[in-house]
């Protein structure tokens, strides 16, 4: 298909055209202190920085607005009661679509400062961590204000995750508090929260206390001592609860991401640039306006939700949408129903939702009043242009702008996305990086590419204020990670096209890290579950490509010796058991292939090219294979292959 380019919606936004943004761009360039000075104005400080920055990639050791105090949850409350206490901070769109809840600014705040009180009650002090594990309810919300509001680390973990990644995380960060929920109701299905949450606390010494939001009806077996309902505990604490004064560079959360290698690692994030950004790019990007109805898909669970959900939004004072169900409940036009419902202007989801509703058919758009929306966003994985197409003529009618916004867990928010009113686009094209993000192309042996027409790793140049900025508990994994590859830069981890006239095309991941329906997998820690399956001896993981989920999981699994050939099928099934098990449904395998052998190098290296090359049926392009140990081995796959897949 041909790219077409699409002029940008002029007057929709907050930048008009591009030449503002050039000029934006270049100011923040010449003076980035006294462009970042100018940008945190918009948040309330209880006591003024007196450094907009310090330090830089040299070190990895970075602070922004030393000096300052200011509290998150007074950002995203207290300032707005003046104005807009009766105004509705959250839709809360529930499973069921008839129950509906508004929650204004002034509620919000009672209950966020009822749920300070009751994790102060239970011992919660400033610099504690919390875990949360809830689904998409109006209490995470609470949870996570509360959290900032006293000055504790929350580390929320998405509802999907397992007994042993739950009880992994709250290991990790030592949280001695944990917030869950009876049941998670999602498309019409149950959760067992608590019952995982159970799984994942037995034995736990440090753990004080389970806080249990009643979100069904069900009957929830407690432990005397440790498990409390949570509505109970909030009716016995008042709704008033002062705000902490906290440094700039507090850490305000945890969020566990997947890496090349290891366990998921904890990315902290500090307050005072997190939010100015957070808050920043919400506005900018999507060109939001005072009264807009914002809907951001995503789960809280990822950093989209935490910036575009809750903080970001918030910040601004916007009526954020959260939603707890999924888009093809109870029909695949769910979306398009609160879109219609609540008159949704600005709508947020990632490409392998727009996918998998673009494969359901164009009728369940039919009807649909989508003529409130504006600005439709993307974000978690590359948009292939039919994709952005099929969004931009029938959900967007033509009338709206697509911003394709690339960023990651680690840099807390937006970098590099078109801004709504001022670029025009590509389909497929992040475009051009926000005010203040310098990035950079360089090739394999760490040489900057300069000019245009370019593909090289993508590295950020310069500090920006919401950056991650250090991995809990080990600094050095953080240095090692992000600004050891190429000194001086922070490396990102993705392939970049810059094209011929400087617009900005992801490739996807140059680790071993997987983008699967937008969420982050290692392919180390799939492996690790795979192995631990009885009678496999080894195995090696390796993305495809998916229509729906933009990339599929592979898995070449090697059984033990005195495994027998009928042995293949009953293996397949608990190699996707086990990793279910031991990670989340989203990490199971779409491929189970059986081989006699992996592909490796003299050095005992597995050589990932061939399998992805082998997963994609691309036999004729394995490569050189003279270093491998064994190159009969690659034979024995293909073969395997073309049978089996
Ligand atoms: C926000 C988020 C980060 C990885 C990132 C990249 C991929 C995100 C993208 C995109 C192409 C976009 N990614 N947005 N690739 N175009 N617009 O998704 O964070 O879960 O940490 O994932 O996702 O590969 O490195 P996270």
């Amino acid at each position: 298909m041909t790219i077409d380019i699409f002029p940008a919606k002029e007057g929709q936004g907050r930048i008009h055209g591009m030449r503002e943004y050039q000029q934006t761009y270049e100011a923040a360039q010449r003076d980035p202190n006294a462009f970042w000075d100018r940008v945190a104005q918009r948040l309330t400080w209880f006591h003024p920085y007196h450094t907009v920055r310090e330090g830089d990639f040299t070190d990895g050791s970075v602070n922004w607005f030393s000096g300052g105090r200011l509290n998150v949850s007074f950002n995203c409350l207290d300032r707005h009661l003046k104005t807009r206490a009766e105004k509705t901070a959250i839709i809360w769109e529930a499973d069921n679509p008839a129950d509906t809840q508004h929650i204004s600014y002034k509620q919000l705040h009672r209950e966020v400062c009822r749920m300070a009180n009751v994790l102060l009650a239970h011992g919660v002090r400033k610099g504690d961590r919390v875990c949360i594990y809830l689904p998409m309810v109006p209490e995470l919300a609470y949870t996570m204000l509360a959290c900032c509001r006293i000055g504790a680390i929350h580390s929320v973990v998405f509802a999907g995750f397992s007994a042993d990644s739950l009880r992994d995380r709250i290991l990790d960060c030592g949280a001695r508090v944990i917030v869950t929920a009876n049941e998670g109701l999602r498309g019409g299905r149950v959760l067992p929260l608590k019952q995982i949450c159970d799984r994942a606390c037995e034995g736990l010494a440090k753990l004080d206390s389970v806080l249990v939001v009643r979100r069904t009806e069900a009957d929830t077996p407690m432990v005397e001592g440790r498990d409390h309902w949570l509505h109970e505990a909030m009716k016995a604490q008042r709704a008033y609860c002062p705000a902490e004064w906290m440094h700039a560079e507090d850490p305000l959360f945890i969020l566990y991401t997947s890496g090349s290698t290891g366990k998921p690692k904890g990315v902290l994030h500090t307050s005072g640039g997190y939010l100015t950004y957070a808050s920043y790019t919400h506005e900018t990007v999507f060109g939001y306006r005072e009264n807009d109805i914002y809907f951001c898909a995503a789960d809280i669970g990822w950093i989209t939700g935490h910036s575009y959900i809750i903080y970001g939004p918030l910040a601004n004072g916007a009526t954020t949408i959260m939603f707890e169900s999924t888009p093809m409940f109870p029909n695949p036009d769910r979306y398009w129903d609160i879109v219609e419902r609540h008159g949704v202007n600005i709508f947020y989801t990632a490409p392998t939702a727009i996918r998998a509703l673009a494969a359901k058919g164009d009728q369940w758009l039919e009807g649909r009043d989508l003529s409130s929306l504006r600005v439709l966003g993307t974000v978690g994985e590359p948009i292939n242009p039919e994709a952005w197409q099929w969004y931009y003529d029938k959900v967007g009618g033509g009338r709206c702008s697509i911003v394709d916004t690339w960023w990651q867990t680690e840099t807390g928010g937006m970098m590099i996305t078109p801004i709504v009113g001022a670029n025009p686009v590509k389909p497929g094209s992040a475009t051009l990086p926000f005010f203040g993000v310098e990035p950079i192309l360089v090739n394999e042996h760490g040489e900057r590419l300069d000019g245009n027409d370019v593909t090289g790793h993508l590295c950020i140049a310069k500090p920006w204020p919401s950056m991650a900025r250090t991995i809990w508990g080990d600094h050095e994994r953080y240095l090692h990670t992000y600004f050891s590859t190429y000194p001086g830069y922070y490396f990102t981890g993705d392939g970049c096209r810059r094209d011929e006239h400087g617009n900005y095309w992801i490739t996807g991941r140059v680790d071993d890290v997987l983008n699967v329906s937008g969420h982050r997998l290692g392919t180390a820690e799939i492996e690790a579950s795979i192995n631990s399956a009885e009678l496999v001896a080894e195995s090696a993981v390796v993305g495809f490509p998916h229509a729906i989920k933009g990339t599929g999981i592979f898995a070449y699994v090697v059984l033990q010796a005195d495994a027998e050939s009928s042995d293949h099928d009953v293996v397949s099934f608990s190699v996707r058991e086990q990793v279910t098990r031991d990670i989340s449904k989203i990490a199971r395998p779409d491929e189970v292939l059986i081989v006699s052998g992996l592909p490796k190098t003299r050095s005992g290296k597995i050589m990932r090219r061939i399998l992805r090359k082998i997963a994609e049926h691309e036999y004729e392009k394995l490569g050189n294979l003279t270093t491998l140990a064994d190159p009969n081995v690659v034979e024995h796959i293909v073969e395997a292959h073309h049978e089996n897949c």
